[in-house]
C-alpha cells in the first residue's frame, strides 16, 4: 500500500520533471501533466498490468494518451517506471531535434507509446479500436492468452471534437466494458475557461451512449481508485470525470489558461517547489522516490510470467498463430491461393467492378488469413468487404470477423489505427472514397505511424453517375497520393485488384487504400503472370517499339486507353499504353526503370477521371491531360464520360492533333 504522502511526492515527481523539461525547452504544455499527476500515479502504481522490460508483451494494458499535448506526463511515466527508452537525457532533451521525447507522442520513437497522439480526440478514437481487438482477441483466442483493460486520458479538447462522439457511441453500442477512460475535468482550454465555448453534460453524453460514468476529485488517489475498481466492474465501458486543477501545484497560474501550453517561468517553478515541499533540482528525482516509481515498474512481472508460462502450455497450432498474428506476418500459402485465383482470372477473364473484384479477392484472402477483421461505414452491400468468412460482430457475439461501423468514417479510420496498434489482426474498411476526406486525419496518422490499415474506397470517380457530384471524386486521389507512406491503389481490373490487395497485405509498415469502381470493367491483363506486376506502381500493358504515343492511365481509364491504343494502333500510329496503379510504388522504382516506362514518345498521355495534379510526373508539364478538372455532375455514367471528354475519341483526338 502507498501511504498519501509517498504517493503524494510520486505524483510530485511527475509534476516537476514535466514543468522542467517544459522550462528547459522553452515550450511545451506543463499544466495538463501538473494535474493528472494524481490520476496517473495511481494508475500505474495500482492497477496497469505493464512490463517496461517487455514492453510489447501482448497481453499488457495499454494506456493512451489522448491528450497528446500533455507529452510530458507520459515521457515522465516511462521513465519513472523504468522503461530503457526514455532516459534522464531523454527527458532534458525534450522537444529537440531526434528525441524520442517529442512535442507530442510519437508511436515509434519508444516504447510504451502506445499510439501517436496531438490532433484531438483521435486518440480516444484509437483506444476504442483497442478495445475491440481485445474483445476479438479474447474471444477467439480465449482469457489465458488476451484479456486486458484499455485506458486513455481525454481533456476537454478530446471530448469537444466531433470524432470523440463517433468513437464513444461505437464503444457503447459494442459494450467495451474494459475501457476506461479518464476524462481530465479541469474547466480550461487554450482560450480560457469550457464555459467560453461548451455547456455539454458530459455525464449525460456518456450515459446516452450506454457508457457507465462516476465523478471523482481527481487528486484524491484512493476517490481515483475506487473509481477504478467500480469501473473494472461495469458491464459498460466507463467515463470516470476527474474534477483536477490545471497545473495543480503552480501558486499563482495553476488553475488557469496561462499554464495549459507555456513554460512555468523560473520565479512561478521556484514557487512551486516551495509549495509542494519539493527541495531536488531540476531533472533529479530522490532516490526514495524514484525506487517506488521502479517497483512499480516490476509490479506486472509476475503476471507477464504466468501469461509466458500459459502461452508456453497452449496447444501448438493455436499458439504458432498467436505468436505469427503478433509478429505481423503473413500466412505462407496466402502467395499460392492469389496465384491460383489469377489463373483462374486469365481463363475466366470476368468483366466485373473493381468493388466486387475485391470482394472475389477478399473471399479468398479472408479463407487463408484468420486475421484479417472487415467493415464498412454502413455500406456494406455497396463496398463488398463482407465475404462468406465475415460474419457480424455484435454487442454479445465477437465470434465474427465483420464491424458494423454505423456512419462513422471518422471513428472507423481512427478505431481501425487502435486495431492495428494493437497487434493481432489487420483492419480493413469499406468506405466510399468520397467520404475519405472524413477520414483523412485518422489515415494520415496511420502513415505518420507506419502502420498496415487498409481502406477499401470504393465508388471512385464520376463513373458512379447519378449520385451526382456530392458523391463523385475529382481530388480526392490527388489528395491522398499527397500523404506521405500512404500506398494507394486504383486498379484497372480484377486481377490487378487482386494484385494491389496482396501488396496492401504485404506492406507491414504502410497504410493503403484501394479505389474502386462502381461500373464493371473490361478486363485489360489477359495473359497469367506470376509476378505482381501492380508491385512496380506502372508498368508496359501494351508495349511498342518506337511509339510515337504513350497513354498513362489508372482503374476504369485504363479500359478506355486499351481502346485508344486499338484505334491509333489501326491508324498506323505505334502506341503503348502504361497501367499507374499506384504512383508511390513506381516512385520507388529504380531510375532506370521508371525512365524506361516514361519512355520517350514524343506525345505523352495521361488518362484519369480525376484532376491533373501528380500526373506530371510521367506525362511532363507538355503532355495531354484527360480527365477533370471541375466537380462532376449527376447523370448515367456512360453519358458523364462524354460530358466531360473521357473517352477513346478523345484520347485518339488529342494523339492526332499533338501529332499534327
Ligand atoms: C484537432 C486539434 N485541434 C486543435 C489542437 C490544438 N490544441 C492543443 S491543446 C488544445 C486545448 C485542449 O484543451 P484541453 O483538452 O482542455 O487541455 P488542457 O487545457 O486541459 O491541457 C488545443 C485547441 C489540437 N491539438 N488538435
Amino acid at each position: 500500500m502507498i501511504s498519501r504522502e509517498k504517493h503524494d511526492r510520486m505524483a510530485n515527481a511527475i509534476r516537476f520533471l514535466s514543468m522542467d523539461a517544459v522550462e528547459k525547452a522553452n515550450s511545451g504544455h506543463p499544466g495538463l501533466p501538473m494535474g493528472a499527476a494524481d490520476i496517473a500515479t495511481v494508475l500505474f502504481t495500482r492497477f496497469l498490468s505493464f512490463d517496461p522490460k517487455t514492453p510489447h508483451w501482448p497481453n499488457r494494458d495499454r494506456f493512451v494518451l489522448s491528450a497528446g499535448h500533455g507529452s510530458m506526463l507520459l515521457y515522465s511515466l516511462l521513465y519513472l517506471t523504468g522503461y530503457e527508452d526514455i532516459t534522464i537525457d531523454e527527458i532534458k532533451n525534450f522537444r529537440q531535434l531526434g528525441a524520442k521525447t517529442a512535442g507530442h507522442p510519437e508511436y515509434g520513437h519508444a516504447a510504451g507509446i502506445e499510439t501517436t497522439t496531438g490532433p484531438l480526440g483521435q486518440g480516444i478514437a484509437n483506444a476504442v479500436g483497442m478495445a475491440i481487438a481485445e474483445r476479438k482477441l479474447r474471444d477467439e483466442f480465449g482469457s489465458d492468452l488476451m484479456e486486458h483493460y484499455t485506458y486513455a486520458l481525454v481533456g476537454d479538447g478530446c471530448l469537444m471534437e466531433g470524432i470523440s462522439q463517433e468513437a464513444i457511441s461505437l464503444a457503447g453500442h459494442l459494450k467495451l466494458n474494459k475501457l476506461i477512460v479518464f476524462w481530465d475535468d479541469n474547466n480550461i482550454s487554450i482560450d480560457g475557461p469550457i464555459s467560453m465555448a461548451d455547456s455539454t453534460d458530459q455525464h449525460a453524453r456518456f450515459r446516452a451512449s450506454q457508457w457507465h460514468t462516476i465523478a471523482v476529485d481527481g487528486h484524491d488517489p484512493d476517490a481515483i481508485a475506487a473509481a477504478i475498481e467500480e469501473a473494472h466492474k461495469s458491464d459498460k465501458p466507463t467515463m470516470i470525470a476527474c474534477k483536477t486543477t490545471i497545473g495543480f501545484g503552480a501558486p499563482n497560474k495553476a488553475g488557469t489558461h496561462k499554464v495549459h501550453g507555456s513554460p512555468l517561468g523560473a520565479e512561478e517553478i521556484a514557487a512551486t517547489r516551495k509549495a509542494l515541499n519539493w527541495e531536488a533540482e531540476a531533472f533529479v528525482v530522490p532516490s526514495d522516490v524514484l525506487d517506488a516509481w521502479r517497483l512499480a515498474g516490476l509490479r506486472s512481472a509476475k503476471a507477464h510470467k504466468e501469461w509466458e508460462a500459459r502461452l508456453e502450455k497452449t496447444d501448438a497450432e493455436k499458439k504458432a498463430q498467436f505468436v505469427r498474428r503478433f509478429a505481423g506476418e503473413l500466412e505462407g500459402s496466402l502467395d499460392s491461393a492469389i496465384a491460383a485465383y489469377k489463373k483462374k482470372l486469365a481463363e475466366t477473364k470476368p468483366n466485373p467492378a473493381t468493388r466486387k473484384a475485391s470482394e472475389d479477392a477478399l473471399e479468398v484472402i479472408n479463407g487463408v488469413l484468420s486475421e484479417t477483421l472487415g467493415g464498412s461505414a454502413d455500406l456494406t452491400g455497396s463496398n463488398n468487404t463482407k465475404t462468406s468468412q465475415t460474419k457480424s460482430i455484435t454487442p454479445t457475439d465477437f465470434s465474427g470477423r465483420y464491424i458494423h461501423y454505423g456512419i462513422r468514417e471518422h471513428g472507423m479510420a481512427a478505431a481501425m489505427n487502435g486495431i492495428a496498434l494493437h497487434g493481432g489482426l489487420i483492419p480493413y474498411s469499406g468506405g466510399f472514397l468520397i467520404f475519405s476526406d472524413y477520414c483523412r486525419p485518422s489515415i494520415r496518422l496511420a502513415a505518420l505511424m507506419g502502420i498496415r490499415v487498409i481502406h477499401v474506397l470504393t465508388h471512385d470517380s464520376i463513373g458512379l453517375g447519378e449520385d451526382g457530384p456530392t458523391h463523385q471524386p475529382v481530388e480526392q486521389m490527388a489528395a491522398l497520393r499527397a500523404i506521405p507512406n500512404l500506398l494507394m491503389f486504383r486498379p484497372a481490373d480484377a486481377t490487378e485488384t487482386a494484385e494491389c490487395w496482396q501488396l496492401a497485405l504485404e506492406s507491414h509498415n504502410r497504410p493503403s487504400g484501394l479505389a474502386l469502381t462502381r461500373q464493371n470493367l473490361m478486363p485489360v491483363r489477359l495473359e497469367y503472370e506470376e509476378e505482381n506486376l501492380c508491385a512496380r506502381g506502372a508498368y508496359d500493358l501494351v508495349s511498342a517499339s518506337d511509339a510515337q504515343v504513350t497513354i498513362f492511365a489508372s482503374g476504369s481509364e485504363v479500359e478506355i486507353a486499351v481502346k485508344a491504343e486499338q484505334a491509333l494502333t489501326a491508324k498506323g500510329i505505334s502506341t503503348r499504353v502504361v497501367s499507374v496503379p499506384c504512383f508511390e510504388l513506381f516512385a520507388e522504382q529504380p531510375e532506370a526503370y521508371q525512365k524506361a516506362v516514361i519512355g520517350n514518345s514524343p506525345v505523352k498521355i495521361a488518362v484519369e477521371a480525376g484532376i491533373r495534379q501528380g500526373w506530371d510526373y510521367f506525362i511532363g508539364s507538355d503532355g495531354t491531360f484527360i480527365g477533370m478538372s471541375s466537380f462532376g455532375a449527376s447523370g448515367p455514367y456512360k453519358e458523364l464520360y462524354k460530358h466531360f471528354g473521357i473517352t477513346p475519341e478523345a484520347v485518339v483526338a488529342a494523339a492526332e492533333a499533338k501529332l499534327g
